[in-house]
């Protein structure tokens, strides 16, 4: 039998569920290297973790690490029930909001170490958390795509630590009642996008969609429903793809640096953005994204693996 301990989030929504203890144990090297340990020798774990019985889809996973660089506070790998992230913005929230539950970060900035760079969290209160994100920028602008039954879909594609296709000219209705039509849209823009071959500027997948459109909020810029990887779409106003939304806000001109971009999910919660220009990278127009959410502790478990148990590795779809 084989133990997980796991604690559980939501960020605006969106729930992540860290593994504390019981995980793989993936060695020393750069967390990258260990990303590929977890998924080549260990991806039952994350199954089990993630999928049915003791998951759902719409969770996001990460695996507390110990970082490499002394200068951080924890590394962390994330990923869901299909596969894994390179970041992740709510899940970082969450897991800053995890590591003071458990007593382990006082409020300030610390450093977390991901597969794709360092991003530097800081933790405001017991809830709310400022991520300043990886460089993020955007590769091409006004890319069309044909999508069956839906005709041609114009879309951005832009890097915010995943690779996003952001769409604003849709013609859907962004209201959390039409989540089945808005999924089956995004499913198959995604799906269009890899039958042509179109990639992020790497040849990495485009495996999140994002809608925009306007806000319910008075307050709030834009609403957006963002599809992710695994088939479910994010409760929260995703912080990597608001990082990917600031930095094409930012390459047209359209919000000033340090102004402050108010993006709402399709559930109506509130993610605050802002960028600075980022001057260390090759890609034009490349930025360094901070993104403000908040999250709260849901449940703290251990999750038991029997070895006679037929779906001890999940229920994979
Ligand atoms: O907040 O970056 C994010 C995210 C990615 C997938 C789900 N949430």
């Amino acid at each position: 039998m084989q133990t997980i301990r796991v604690l559980d989030s939501h960020t605006g929504g969106e729930p992540t569920r860290i593994i504390v203890e019981g995980g793989p144990e993936l060695g020393t090297g750069p967390l990258r290297e260990r990303l590929n340990i977890f998924r080549e020798q260990f991806d039952d774990l994350r199954s089990a973790v993630m999928n049915e019985p003791r998951g759902s889809d719409v969770l996001v996973g990460g695996l507390l690490c110990r970082p490499t660089d002394p200068t951080c506070a924890a590394g962390i790998i994330f990923f869901n029930n299909a596969g894994y992230l390179h970041m992740c913005g709510h899940g970082t929230i969450g897991l800053m909001v995890t590591l003071h539950w458990m007593k382990q970060l006082g409020l300030g900035s610390h450093r977390i170490e991901t597969p794709v760079g360092v991003v530097t969290a800081t933790l405001l209160d017991e809830q709310r958390v400022s991520v300043q994100n990886v460089s993020s920028y955007r590769s091409r602008k006004s890319v069309a795509v044909d999508v069956p039954g839906y005709g041609r879909v114009t879309g951005d594609i832009s890097w915010g630590g995943n690779w996003f296709f952001l769409v604003s000219d849709h013609g859907q209705d962004l209201q959390l009642a039409k989540w089945k039509e808005l999924s089956e849209f995004t499913l198959k823009i995604r799906d269009a996008l890899a039958q042509n071959g179109i990639t992020g500027a790497d040849g990495g997948e485009i495996d999140h969609i994002e809608l925009f459109g306007p806000p319910q909020h008075a307050n709030s810029d834009s609403r957006n429903f963002v599809m992710c990887p695994g088939g479910a779409y994010d409760r929260s106003p995703c912080g990597t793809g608001t990082s990917a939304k600031l930095a094409c806000l930012a390459a047209d001109g359209k919000l000033a640096a340090g102004a402050v971009w108010r993006q709402e999910s399709i559930v109506g919660t509130i993610f605050e953005g802002s960028w600075l220009p980022d001057e260390h990278s090759a890609h034009k127009d490349a930025i360094i994204p901070t993104i403000t959410g908040s999250a709260w502790i849901t449940g703290e478990a251990s999750l038991i693996l029997q070895v006679s148990d037929p779906f001890r590795a999940g229920i994979r779809s």
